[in-house]
């Protein structure tokens, strides 16, 4: 059996017999704790369907046709943290003539089922009899977003927070500063955040507070990365002094950009992002960056990332850091994060683009030496014990040219300059066929804590190729993230994913229509109903 549920639920019962006649438009909760989870379950319903609910009212039991959520625990919520026990999203939902029912022990859960109702919601007519359980396999699914390379708008922040609520994302991991520009208000460093000719591109704290409650409404924590000590290009522009040598030679791609160890401003650097990024996020996750410093002496890239962690340990926080921090004697409660794979993506890694600009022979030289080093991060991940979040840059990063045709005209025109030009292009199907149980062997999987998709955002020119760099590759993503092993088999996977497009269509999304799905578009207002048809009392699902 298929169900076009993303990710496919842990289990799958499809009551056939029992179609509810009637789309719902009541919704009920059994406390009134549950408020504010339902009322944002109501906006992201509208969000995505264009369906409107009353508002809620408390009851004890499901009304009829109605939508009911219930919280089977009622002892005290939990703080909102990746990787602890709530962070599977638990629940159960039943479709049956009494109307949808989700039940949880978390309000987590509870939310988690709520993406599932809005997926069943989008059709036309009543939604189908369904038994679900689920749970999520892994307690990280993160989003690494760069709103450097191109600046990313708050209300574009909020509406990708809501992309990744539909598909049961827990991380959404930003990436403030980089070579190109630097995109936090940072207090006693104005120089950092200057305005452009396009006005003010950056963030300020109260903004970034905004993300981080918005997101948090849906369940969604955010995790800050200033990169330090290497890709400070913006930095060492705005204050010279920071590495007086690096700063005379920035132009070109892959600059040699890091904090000079010898600067006693650079330290002063280190503490105040992490004061600023301490007091301004309430989840418990800080990333230190700490990737690719090129030519730096490996040394002074491991005191930058030791005194980062040490500082945000001391004041309450856990670390992630790319791979490259695990280098550093940080312990084993640090989480590295696994991205450089070109054992698997031998071809593509060194794909020299067409009319770039050439890369300076002594950054050249630093990557060669870099990447070398990199290639033994994953044993030492392992032998350290340290957590590892996986991002391989092959089935993880979004940001890669697009192998299929789009089936819209100026779409396919554009797809020769979207994606980053030194990836070889790459289908939809790359996201999905693959386990993170496989990725890096030198760990013990109970070490593995989740996945993480990446969207870069070098190639980006405007709204609508983030929307077509993170749509469909995403839900692929999620369903790797969400599941254990998952439906890793594309057939089967994109029938589902062609339901999804009334969704993307109606939340306002400019989605890639590659031409490797048959996208189910809603015409002259209908659309199919929910669910192939299937047989009735058909079990499904991973755990199956
Ligand atoms: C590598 S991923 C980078 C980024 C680039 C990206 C492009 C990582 C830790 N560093 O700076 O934007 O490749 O995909």
């Amino acid at each position: 059996m298929s169900s076009p549920i993303i990710p496919l639920p842990d289990s799958i019962q499809e009551a056939g017999g029992t179609v509810s006649a009637q789309v719902p438009t009541s919704v009920t909760m059994s406390t009134e704790r549950l408020r504010p989870l339902v009322d944002v379950f109501r906006t992201d319903l509208r969000t995505w369907t264009g369906r409107e609910l009353d508002p809620p009212r408390v009851a004890s039991s499901a009304v009829p046709a109605g939508i009911h959520f219930t919280l089977t625990d009622d002892g005290p919520a939990t703080p909102l943290a990746p990787l602890s026990a709530a962070s599977l999203g638990e629940h159960a939902l039943t479709v049956d003539e009494r109307g949808v029912l989700v039940e949880s022990a978390t309000e987590e859960g509870l939310a988690r089922g709520a993406a599932t109702v809005i997926q069943l919601l989008r059709a036309q007519d009543g939604p189908r009899g369904v038994r679900i359980h689920d749970r999520a396999h892994w307690g990280w699914r993160g989003l690494s977003l760069d709103v450097v390379r191109s600046f990313v708008p708050l209300e574009r922040v909020l509406r990708i927070v809501d992309l990744l609520a539909l598909y049961k994302f827990n991380v959404l991991h930003l990436h403030l500063s980089d070579n190109e520009a630097w995109r936090l208000e940072l207090p006693g460093w104005p120089r950092l955040t200057p305005d452009t000719e396009a006005g003010r591109e950056y963030f300020t704290l109260a903004e970034y507070g905004a993300i981080v409650r918005y997101a948090a409404e849906r369940f969604i924590t955010v995790v800050p990365e200033i990169d330090l000590p290497g890709h400070v290009g913006a930095a060492l522009r705005a204050y010279p002094e920071l590495n007086p040598i690096d700063a005379e030679r920035l132009e070109g791609p892959f600059p040699i950009a890091n904090l000079s160890v010898d600067a006693p401003r650079s330290w002063a650097l280190v503490d105040d992002v992490v004061r600023t990024l301490v007091d301004h996020t309430p989840g418990p996750f800080i990333h230190v960056g700490g990737d690719e410093a090129f030519g730096m002496d490996g040394d002074a890239h491991i005191a930058f990332v030791e005194r980062a962690v040490a500082a945000l340990r001391a004041a309450g926080k856990k670390t992630i850091g790319w791979q490259e921090t695990s280098r550093a004697d940080i312990g084993s409660e640090h989480i590295a994060q696994y991205w450089v794979d070109f054992r698997i993506d031998d071809e593509g890694a060194e794909r020299e683009p067409s009319g770039a600009d050439a890369i300076a022979e002594e950054s050249l030289a630093a990557m060669v030496s870099h990447f070398a080093e990199a290639a033994r991060d994953g044993e030492r991940i392992g032998r350290k014990g340290m957590q590892a979040v996986l991002s391989p840059i092959s089935h993880a990063y979004v940001d890669r040219p697009h192998a299929e045709a789009s089936v819209d005209a100026g779409q396919d025109a554009a797809r020769s300059g979207l994606g980053f030009a030194y990836y070889p292009p790459t289908p939809i199907s790359a996201y999905l066929e693959w386990d993170a149980r496989d990725v890096l062997p030198a760990v013990d999987l109970a070490k593995v804590a989740g996945v993480e998709a990446a969207l870069w955002c070098e190639s980006v020119r405007g709204p609508a190729d983030i929307d077509a760099l993170l749509m469909p590759r995403l839900p692929a993503v999620a369903e790797v993230a969400w599941a254990g092993s998952g439906r890793r088999d594309w057939p089967v996977f994109r029938n589902a994913l062609a339901e999804h497009a009334v969704l993307w269509d109606e939340g306002g999304w400019a989605w890639y229509q590659a031409d490797s799905v048959a996208w189910r578009r809603r015409i002259g207002g209908a659309s199919a109903g929910l669910g192939e048809g299937g047989a009735s009392s058909a079990v499904a699902g991973r755990a199956s």
